[in-house]
């Protein structure tokens, strides 16, 4: 079954997102998720330009093969926007191949390990009382796991905080990005206070999560995992910039507070280490930005080895088809441990349809054949790419501080 053809869609229904569409023989369609925060023309030129040509006339049922064309086959292989034009293509062609079996996707990949995949819901606030506010109502929903977040007092913006007109908090529009500022030592006082907060108020019948974004020294994060401590995080995720995985071997010195790294991480080889030492309890490496289904897997299954779960990247810059991939992998690997889910605001909702549900705070990825997910390109353009970018953080003194 040969692929016909290959088109790169750029919508920005109140977000932007990259659609990789390949058309296989029998018009059968496959679907793939491109979109990289803040960099999305990069990987559509990426494809359009060096990808798409070299997959029309591929056999689609070839995945395996396709995949290791374009990685090895590449002089310049990894790195965030080469392993997200793979990766579209992988899933692309993984829902072509459910499509073609009659099957959902977690069908090929060995079928259903467990009923349903827990996820992980956002709950913030400008304050502590509107921070309990949103708990309360995701805790209604029915989530069993929830990742909180609070102003950090005296700094301007902090990142990660939904406005409490319901609004997303990024990403931006406009052609510079906005500039938040930093300040480590208020950060740190101020966390633990956040969470017994929480404790205090909801007690320990949800998890509770937290998203430290890079932002701290490996001293600074055993600090705040050993503070952590009483409130039982189920994780606390992204402490340091990740690119120094042995720092990881300090951290793991003074806290038993479970670490979770991963979501900027695009191959194998980023987190191998992480890993096989067991510096970290939950790998967050993601379906859109880990080189989709095929390579995700093998980094799912080293960990499985060492006793690190998986914690899949879910934010609402990945789309629903990447969501609905990465709900197949979850629900057929051995090792699965949450995944994030933030959900998708209308408009989105005009161009995707997708059959994965949500229910008593698990989800499942429905049983069509293929993804589950049907993309329509009319709508699409209706909403053209706008440029938005994820904020940068100065320090008070005015200079860069890590992501
Ligand atoms: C998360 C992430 C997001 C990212 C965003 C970047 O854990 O959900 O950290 O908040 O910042 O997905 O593109
Ligand atoms: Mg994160």
């Amino acid at each position: 079954m040969k692929i016909v053809d290959a088109r790169v869609i750029v919508s920005s229904p109140g977000r932007n997102y990259v659609t990789l569409v390949i058309e296989a023989e029998d018009g059968v369609i496959g679907l793939g998720d491109a979109t990289l925060n803040g960099r999305e023309l990069a990987v559509a030129s990426y494809l359009r330009d060096h990808v798409c040509p070299l997959l029309v006339g591929r056999d689609a049922r070839r995945i395996e093969d396709t995949w290791q064309y374009l990685y090895r086959g590449a002089y310049w292989r990894r790195g965030p926007v080469t392993m997200t034009a793979i990766a579209a293509v992988d899933v692309a062609l993984w829902d072509i191949k459910g499509k073609i079996a009659g099957l959902p996707v977690y069908e090929l990949l060995g079928g259903a390990a467990r009923d349903g995949v827990m996820v992980y819901c956002h709950a913030s606030g400008s304050t502590l009382d509107d921070l309990s506010a949103d708990f309360q109502g995701r805790m209604d929903q029915g989530y069993l796991a929830i990742r909180a977040q609070a102003a950090i007092p005296g700094l301007m913006k902090t990142y990660g905080i939904a406005p409490t007109d319901g609004q997303i908090y990024e990403p931006a529009s406009g052609n510079v990005p906005q500039q938040d500022t930093w300040e480590t030592s208020t950060y740190l006082d101020f966390a633990p206070q956040v969470m017994a907060h929480l404790r205090r108020e909801f007690g320990y019948v949800v998890h509770l999560l937290h998203d430290v974004h890079h932002r701290l020294t490996p001293i600074e994060a055993a600090r705040l995992g050993g503070a952590l401590e009483p409130y039982r995080m189920f994780w606390i995720e992204d402490p340091t910039p990740a690119e120094d995985q042995s720092a990881f071997r300090l951290i793991r010195q003074h806290t038993t507070t479970p670490i979770a790294v991963g979501e900027v991480f695009n191959s194998i080889w980023d987190c191998q280490q992480l890993i096989t030492e067991r510096l970290i309890d939950y790998i967050r490496t993601s379906v859109s930005h880990t080189g989709g289904i095929t390579h995700l897997r093998r980094v799912f299954a080293l960990a499985d080895l060492y006793g690190v779960r998986s914690g899949s990247h879910g934010a609402g810059d990945l789309s629903p088809i990447a969501m609905a991939a990465a709900l197949h992998v979850d629900l057929s690997i051995p090792n699965f441990g949450i995944q994030e889910y933030m959900g998708h605001r209308d408009p989105a909702g005009e161009l995707f349809s997708s059959s994965y549900a949500f229910r008593d705070g698990y989800m499942h990825p429905g049983n069509q054949p293929g993804l589950g997910v049907s993309f329509d390109e009319e709508a699409a353009a209706k909403f053209p790419y706008e440029p938005k970018y994820l904020p940068v953080n100065r320090r008070r003194d005015g200079s860069m501080h890590d992501w």
